[in-house]
């Protein structure tokens, strides 16, 4: 699908700040690919994509994961983490994007996971350092991700776990599957 039209599609699902959002993550995933060898395109698409399901109506994502083959278990946490999987369903059905290496960036943009490929992990990275992110650490995160894109994921999903312990939220399985998968990549500790 090209730019122009699945651009046109995602903004009228989103708000213009989640849509200039969107933007800036794909023109953040673009590089990222064409710097660690993922499809510039797969990438471009992903990106676009992310976000789709952000403002669906929480009983209606609640609806996709009963309904659906996605895990029962994303009701026992917080929403935030819905609109990544569900996303990916809708994606498929409303709009017909079928590349199955795409779908599942969107799925796991938010938590990550193990074994994640090149191209999740561009697309999990592009999410976070984004230009208009603030995240406390994000500088350092955007510096590692110029050299090392495994590290810079691994500090991303690092900080958002300290960020999710530090309010005494849960933290999602796949988000610490990601940590520890991310922290083997880059020869860490045990
Ligand atoms: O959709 P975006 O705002 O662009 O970003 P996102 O999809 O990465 O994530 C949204 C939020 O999800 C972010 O504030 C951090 C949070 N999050 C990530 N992993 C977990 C989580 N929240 C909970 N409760 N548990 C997690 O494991
Ligand atoms: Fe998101
Ligand atoms: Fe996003």
């Amino acid at each position: 699908m090209q730019r122009d039209k699945a651009l046109a599609i995602v903004e009228k699902q989103l708000k213009k700040p989640r849509y200039e959002h969107t933007i800036r993550v794909m023109d953040t995933s673009i590089k990222l690919a064409k710097q660690y060898g993922a499809d510039e395109k797969k990438a471009e698409l992903a990106a676009i994509f992310h976000d789709y399901a952000k403002y669906r109506p929480l009983e209606e994502m609640k609806r996709w994961i009963i309904a659906e083959q996605l895990p029962k278990d994303l009701l026992d946490y917080h929403h935030e983490l819905w609109h990544g999987p569900v996303g990916a369903l809708m994606v498929k059905r409303e709009v017909g994007i079928s590349d199955p290496e795409v779908l599942h960036s969107i799925s796991v943009h938010t938590t990550g996971c193990v074994g994640m490929s090149v191209l999740d992990k561009v697309v999990f990275l592009a999410d976070y350092i984004e230009p208009g992110r603030a995240f406390p650490g994000v500088d350092e995160v955007r510096k590692v991700s110029e050299k090392d894109l495994d590290k810079a994921c691994w500090m991303a999903s690092r900080n958002t776990i300290n960020m999710l312990v530090s309010l005494n939220r849960k933290v999602y399985p796949d988000t610490f599957h990601a940590y520890n998968d991310l922290l083997n990549s880059t020869g860490g500790n045990a």
